[in-house]
């Protein structure tokens, strides 16, 4: 909700500009002509002496951009694309510095660069709202909106090697390179780094020295670039038809157009697989690989059989087969580090005068003053080369002195991981942008695309501003946590973490752990930040002569994997269950469930039946892998009293055998319309009586008895246990109740909060209780547990709730109420997930913690 207020006390000063932007690179460049565009006063700050940003300064040998040029490049002059034809599918550096050169004249934009300077300070003024920057060159400037446009990979790692000042010969950096070009003609040459710079400057450095030693400490998967003149197909795809072809690429996954894989890898046959990899190999394109099966970066097996295609493609390249193996990555899955691309990379290895050196058998111990000492050889070089990287994503941010409100930095805002809002805006630090800044996908897609669209977002958000006539914006607290925790939550359900990588901040010592973009994808990315601007910016202060402007909130509190699956629910177009006939909805009800993951394997899984309070009740029993016997736990399943059976819960009770090494049978029980409130209920208690009698024969262990269900089925669960405490037994150790309904009044928030939207809606509940009782029955506590007078001596229990159910607060109101009565409970909300989340194994990965909590439960409750 937006309030509004005035501020009569704040005040706006005049700044010498508008806006100051840091950085000619793609991204300055771009934002120079547009806001330029906009009328507002404009002045850019670069170090370099011209304009190109990481073009200017990567002139190794070998540098190309790794996303083809026809995508690598503009959209927003659509001049540029007819009038620039690149000439091979990956430009080169120089012809990619001619590019950016070239739009610097056409817009005539060097005049408001001040170049070989470097902004050291930036500090905002409370009294002025303005930012007071200092330069290098001892100049002040004053302007209302600073962006931070310094790139991703801009800032080069500090070289963490000993002895890097003693050595006698000469020494590169691949991010720094001399512009006059390095002749290595009959030279001894070392490089160090195996990354996307070493990789493409390898080879060519190869073609010159007398001879050449590669130093790797972590080989990196990489697959051939086939370069050559600019795909004819590709650009026919494209002429005629520019604005199409840009537009599908803002709304691609990683800003490039194409197609992602369907299916999962584990779901093609090995022979699908192998055609779909030998394509992409022949294809030579870093995203067209990645997302060639839909699972490559979060199903680590799936992942597996990528990898391993492309060490048999190391293999098969590489003569010896012992410099082969040392090549093969095998400690991260692929994608996990940048993918490189080459030309002739591997293929180097097979020259005479190239030797691998496996710093992981071998470390240097330091640079000597003439050459590298290992600890075991002592090698002699002319010249050495670093090809080590950066402090990527937040080293060129950093660099800068900058201090926001009340005097506190960013270094120590950011001391344990970047927090931003959008990965475009910082709370306390008011009218500050980055342009693809941590937070964002950037380093995770097409530049590019992630510029523009990151360009005009701040373009359009400062004409906002000025046309309601404000001055500044500033993210809250809590919107710049809700999307920390969205990117992570993001970041959690894929591979990436598992990699030591500079996403992690792994390459710099002392770096904090984190992963630094936003892994969502571009298309998913620009939805929610046109969203943020249409719900009236959404997360932001913005304030104005006389009036502040507050519109305080989280835009993605739901957990990724969730949403995802939301989406496909409703890309299927299916009239909601409350629309149904009981029928169809039972039919619907099956066919979603044969659609799902199966879950984990468990040793033994028997279908029979039991006695109930009038006939028999199917049940499954799934048994563990290990040696019984095991305790037992009678599982009840969901569906509203009204659908599902033994086995509508498969994948979860297979879950919770294994994470509990407990038997689960999961027993069936009358459904309504046809047998109403309390046949359930009876049948459950029946069917606890009969299991904790047989306990014995079914493999358990007698005496150790626990109670579960989800949902409905959590109801009976609880029920149950008043039954057996007012009979005298059996005796149930535990209880676990998965978003339980326990009440059947519907005006709590939670009904009210989540009444549509998250699968389980308040109307559908309206059916279910229908169904179910009469209004009167619904307050019998056999119905409505909470309801009951006395909660004392009842089994220790566990109660789980989730965010975005409607069923949280009667939830947590009855663990709250155990407690009270003195009951030995736990209540386990989890956060962004929805009624349905924890049964999705497999499918809601976010939920796996919760699941392992689960099983945690029912081990304490059998110790106990
Ligand atoms: O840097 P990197 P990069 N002792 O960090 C090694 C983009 N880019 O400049 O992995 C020994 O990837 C380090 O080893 P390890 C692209 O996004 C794009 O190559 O830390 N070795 C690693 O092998 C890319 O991902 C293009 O164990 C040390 C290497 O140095 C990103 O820039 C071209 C070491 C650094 O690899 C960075 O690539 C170039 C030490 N002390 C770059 N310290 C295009 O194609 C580091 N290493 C567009």
């Amino acid at each position: 909700m937006t309030t509004e207020k005035g501020n009569g006390d704040s005040q706006f000063g005049h700044p010498d500009v508008d806006v100051v932007v840091v950085g000619a690179g793609f991204s300055g460049l771009y934002l120079l002509q547009r806001l330029r565009s906009q009328g507002f006063s404009t002045k850019a700050f670069e170090s370099a002496a011209d304009v190109g940003g990481t073009w200017y300064w990567n002139r190794y040998p070998g540098a190309r951009c790794d996303i083809l040029s026809i995508d690598y490049s503009y959209s927003f002059d659509s001049e540029l694309e007819t009038e620039w034809q690149w000439s091979e599918r990956y430009a080169t550096q120089p012809e990619i510095l001619r590019y950016l050169q070239h739009v610097a004249e056409k817009h005539d934009l060097r005049r408001d660069i001040e170049f070989s300077t470097r902004i050291e300070s930036a500090t905002w003024d409370e009294k002025t709202s303005l930012w007071r920057l200092r330069t290098d060159q001892g100049n002040e400037t004053s302007c209302r909106y600073y962006v931070m446009a310094t790139g991703c990979l801009s800032a080069p790692k500090t070289l963490d090697v000993n002895g890097v000042d003693r050595f006698g010969g000469a020494t590169y950096a691949t991010s720094r390179w001399p512009h006059e070009g390095v002749d290595f003609s009959g030279m001894r040459v070392a490089v160090i780094g195996t990354g996307s710079s070493g990789v493409q400057s390898i080879p060519l450095i190869a073609e010159q020295a007398a001879e050449l030693t590669v130093f790797q400490r972590t080989p990196n998967f990489s697959i051939p670039a086939h370069n050559g003149p600019v795909d004819p197909k590709k650009l026919a795809g494209k002429e005629g038809r520019h604005a199409e072809y840009r537009e599908a690429a803002r709304w691609s996954f990683a800003g490039v157009p194409g197609e992602p894989g369907e299916k999962g890898a584990l779901q093609a046959s090995g022979e699908e697989r192998q055609a779909v990899y030998d394509r992409v190999w022949d294809t030579g394109e870093l995203i067209a690989t990645v997302t060639s099966f839909n699972d490559l970066l979060v199903n680590a097996a799936s992942n597996q059989t990528i990898a391993e295609f492309v060490r048999g493609k190391i293999r098969s390249t590489v003569n010896d087969p012992e410099v082969a193996e040392t090549l093969c990555p095998v400690d991260f899955p692929l994608g996990t580090k940048r993918l490189c691309l080459d030309t002739n990379y591997y293929e180097t290895y097979n020259l005479p005068h190239v030797r691998l050196v496996d710093l992981r058998k071998t470390a240097i111990t330091t640079i000597t003053e003439t050459g590298i000492d290992t600890d075991s050889e002592s090698f002699e070089f002319d010249a050495i080369v670093f090809a080590t990287g950066f402090d990527a994503m937040t080293g060129a941010i950093a660099a800068v002195d900058i201090t926001g409100r009340e005097g506190a930095t960013l270094r120590d805002k950011w001391a344990d991981g970047p927090k931003t809002y959008l990965g475009l805006t910082i709370a306390g630090f008011p009218n500050l942008f980055i342009v693809t800044g941590p937070g964002s996908p950037s380093v995770m897609s097409n530049m590019m695309v992630s510029i523009e669209q990151h360009v005009e977002w701040i373009c359009d958000c400062l004409e906002y501003l000025r046309r309601d006539g404000l001055e500044l914006i500033e993210p809250t607290k809590a919107a710049e946590a809700g999307w920390e925790q969205h990117v992570n939550d993001y970041a959690g359900i894929t591979l990436f973490p598992q990699a030591n990588s500079w996403y992690m901040g792994a390459n710099v010592p002392g770096k904090p752990r984190v992963f630094l973009p936003y892994i969502g994808g571009v298309d998913v990315y620009r939805a929610i930040c046109d969203e943020v601007v249409s719900r009236d910016y959404l997360g932001f202060t913005l304030e104005g002569p006389g009036k502040t402007r507050l519109n305080d909130g989280i835009i993605r509190p739901v957990q990724p994997d969730v949403t995802l699956v939301l989406q496909a629910i409703e890309s299927l177009g299916l009239p909601p269950i409350e629309e149904m006939s009981v029928e169809d909805a039972r039919a619907f009800a099956a066919t979603m469930a044969a659609e799902r993951p199966p879950g984990p394997e468990v040793g033994d899984i028997v279908d029979d039946v039991l006695p109930g309070a009038v006939g028999d009740l199917a049940y499954r029993l799934y048994r563990p892998a290990s040696p019984g016997p095991h305790p037992i736990v009678a599982y009840f399943h969901g569906g509203g009293w009204v659908l599902g059976g033994p086995d509508s819960d498969d994948p979860f009770c297979r879950d919770l055998c294994v994470q509990s090494n407990a038997i689960i049978i999961s027993v069936d029980y009358r459904h309504a319309p046809e047998a109403r409130f309390p046949a359930a209920p009876d049948d459950g208690f029946a069917a606890v009586q009969w299991i904790a009698e047989n306990a014995r024969n079914l493999g358990g262990v007698p005496g150790q008895l626990a109670v579960a269900g989800w949902s409905a089925g959590a109801n009976i669960a609880a029920v149950v246990c008043h039954m057996a405490r007012d009979a005298g037994g059996p005796e149930i150790t535990g209880q676990m109740l998965v978003t339980p309904v326990v009440d059947c009044d519907f005006s709590r928030h939670s009904y009210v909060e989540n009444a549509d939207g998250y699968s389980l809606t308040t109307e559908l509940m309206h059916w279910f209780w229908d169904h179910y009782a009469d209004p009167a029955d619904r307050q019998d506590p056999k119905a409505s547990p909470l309801r009951a007078h006395d909660l004392a001596n009842l089994p220790p229990a566990l109660v789980v709730t989730c965010e975005f159910d409607p069923l949280r607060d009667e939830g947590a109101t009855y663990a709250e109420a155990l407690a009270k009565a003195g009951v030995q409970v736990r209540h386990l909300p989890c956060r962004g997930q929805i009624h349905m989340s924890l049964m999705a194994v497999d499918m809601v990965v976010s939920g796996a913690a919760a699941r392992a909590e689960m099983g945690v439960a029912f081990r304490q409750f059998f110790d106990a």
